[in-house]
């Protein structure tokens, strides 16, 4: 297998949700040895450093239900920007964040080099809510219904094309709460949840074997935007919104380890790290344990 070179871009963005410190998640990420790990691994790594964001002292909230719209979609275009043409160079673009907001820039970035873009979403939430359904107004809730079309044009209509993706070619993993606005969007577009039940009752290898398949099927590319709130917050304590009963570290590495057997990742972002919240870079680790994981590390 042909091991692509790898370019990583920081994203220190944390106005799309509620909490400071996710803006030092790309930071976290790096001095948890990030690209040593790649390297080590054979790959030819390059940094690009940080896209520049704004940070909420020196924004205002005009939205109450899409807070910072102007600043995050601000962001997410200049994100886009690097991303797009990391693609054309035809390296690997591998984003650290920063809350999840920032994946409407990189799936923009990515999206439109690709006829059909597939999407693993491995998170507790769903990201489907729009400035309507949101109970917060917080746009990391938004990033996928975003992505898929759905919701404010600034968003949607990130890199100045929409929509991003087929809703038949997203799947998402390890999803424990979902608001109302979020489940009748799920029904209504048909989208394929493997939520922790399903995880409980297949196992994840048969739950990766699936969702593989969906987003290899009619696809030419397959974006990884895993949430590290996704994994049980006592393994990951260093996220915004932890939720109980999550996804653990060994089914997390398991994850990893058959999409790197099955090489269909293009494009990938690890966000949601909080080392404010975190104990001792743990979350940032796990991260780095993740991305080796993915890019092919075994144990034997
Ligand atoms: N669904 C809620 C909570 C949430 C979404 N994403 C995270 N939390 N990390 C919302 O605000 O949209
Ligand atoms: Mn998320
Ligand atoms: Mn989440």
């Amino acid at each position: 297998m042909k091991k692509k070179p790898i370019s990583i871009i920081g994203m220190p963005l944390d106005l799309g949700q509620g909490r400071r410190g996710v803006d030092m998640g790309p930071s976290a990420i790096r001095y948890a040895t990030a690209q040593d790990e790649l390297i080590k691994l054979g790959y030819e790594v390059e940094d690009l450093g940080d896209i520049l964001t704004s940070s909420p002292e020196s924004s205002v909230i005009e939205h109450q239900n899409l807070k910072y719209l102007k600043e995050v979609s601000l962001a997410c275009e200049q994100l886009a920007d690097s991303i797009s043409k990391v693609v054309e160079r035809d390296r690997f673009p591998l984003v650290f964040g920063g809350d999840h907001s920032i994946a409407i820039g990189t799936i923009a970035g990515v999206a439109k080099h690709y006829e059909n873009l597939g999407v693993i979403w491995y998170d507790a939430h769903g990201d489907l809510n729009t400035g309507e359904t949101s109970p917060s107004g917080n746009i990391h809730g938004m990033s996928l219904a975003a992505s898929l079309g759905i919701g404010h044009p600034a968003l949607v209509r990130c890199g100045g094309y929409a929509p991003k993706v087929r809703p038949e070619n997203v799947v998402l993993v390890g999803i424990r709460e979902l608001d109302q606005g979020e489940k009748e969007l799920i029904r209504e577009l048909g989208i394929r949840v493997f939520t922790m039940h399903e995880i409980d009752r297949l196992g994840m290898a048969r739950v990766m074997d699936e969702a593989i398949h969906i987003v290899s099927k009619n696809t030419d590319g397959v974006h990884l935007s895993l949430d590290l709130d996704g994994l049980d917050p006592k393994d990951c304590p260093g996220v915004g919104t932890p939720v109980p009963g999550g996804i653990s570290y060994r089914e997390s590495h398991l994850a990893m380890e058959m999409l790197a057997e099955a090489n269909k990742i293009t494009s990938a972002e690890f966000v949601e790290v909080n080392p404010i919240l975190d104990q001792s870079n743990q979350t940032a680790k796990v991260a780095v344990a993740l991305i080796g994981s993915l890019f092919g590390k075994k144990i034997l």
